[in-house]
Formats: C-alpha cells, sequence, structure tokens
C-alpha cells in the first residue's frame, strides 16, 4: 500500500510525464512545418510515444498499489521556437528537470522505506540516465553544426536512429 506522501510524489510524476509528452508532441508539430526537420520531427512524434508509456507505467503502478492515479490537466506548452538548437536546449532542460524530479521520489522511497517503489523508480533512474545522454548529444552536434546547411541535412537524417541502441 503506498504512503500518501508517496501517492502524491508518483501522482506528480504522472503529471510531469503527461507533460514532457505534450512538450514533444508540440516540438514534433513545429519541426513537421519547417522546411527539412521530417526526421527531427518524427523523433519527437516518437518521444512523445514514450513519455506517455512512461506515465502509463506509473498509473498503472500507483493502482496497482491500492492508490489512485489522478489523470491531471495539462497546460499548453511552447508551440513555437526561435531556432531547432533552442528546442533541443528545451528538450535538455526538460528531461534534467524530470531526473531531479524521480531522484527526489527516490529519496522519499528511501527515506519511507518503501522498497517496492524504490525498486519500481529504477527503470526510470536508467531511462533518465539515457535520456539525459540523448539530449546532450544532439546539443553537442548542433551546436557542432552551427548554420551549416549540409550538417542540419544529415542530422535531420541520423537523428531517426539515435537512441535506437537503448
Ligand atoms: Fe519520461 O523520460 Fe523524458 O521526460
Amino acid at each position: 500500500m503506498l504512503s500518501k506522501t508517496i501517492q502524491e510524489a508518483l501522482n506528480n510524476q504522472v503529471l510531469m510525464e503527461a507533460q514532457s509528452s505534450q512538450a514533444y508532441l508540440a516540438m514534433a508539430s513545429w519541426a513537421d512545418i519547417q522546411p527539412g526537420l521530417k526526421g527531427v520531427s518524427q523523433f519527437f512524434f516518437k518521444h512523445s510515444d514514450e513519455e506517455r508509456m512512461h506515465m502509463l507505467k506509473l498509473i498503472n503502478f500507483i493502482n496497482e498499489r491500492g492508490g489512485f492515479a489522478m489523470i491531471p490537466a495539462l497546460e499548453q506548452p511552447i508551440l513555437t521556437f526561435p531556432s531547432l538548437k533552442k528546442a533541443f536546449e528545451e528538450l535538455l532542460g526538460h528531461e534534467i528537470k524530470v531526473s531531479e524530479s524521480i531522484n527526489a521520489i527516490v529519496d522519499l522511497s528511501l527515506q519511507e522505506k518503501d522498497y517496492a517503489t524504490l525498486n519500481f523508480l529504477q527503470w526510470y533512474v536508467n531511462e533518465q540516465i539515457e535520456e539525459e545522454r540523448l539530449a546532450r548529444e544532439c546539443n553537442d552536434k548542433l551546436e557542432l553544426i552551427g548554420d551549416d546547411k549540409s550538417g542540419l541535412y544529415l542530422f535531420d537524417r541520423d537523428i531517426i536512429t539515435m537512441g535506437n541502441d537503448k
């Protein structure tokens, strides 16, 4: 059975994952209408789906452990970006916040000796390592590419397979 505190923290994580999914969906739609960013758009659509899966996993766990997963209202995410670099900076910043939030719940479950939640969260801890790595890699590449159009062409082509090794 989940304590009230852990349940609240996990429900807050449901919100964060839903916000991530929505934020990346907005990035996907924005990229979709930019010239030459079809690959990036697909990447964001896929990423948005993954965040929804992260949210569903939490919902199942909360309900399975005798809690109640509450589906949150969402704010409108950022819709447009001054550059692709800015969109990826936003993505990295977002993932760092998600990691911090996961770590805080890990801490809480340790304090409360809730080993089931602690064990459940290990998947998210590992996932965040991968998500941050991927976001940093994209930011580094875009930094190198700068305004080079052929570099951007290759980035858009290659991004589809980035992160497939996880
Ligand atoms: Fe759910 O991993 Fe990104 O936010």
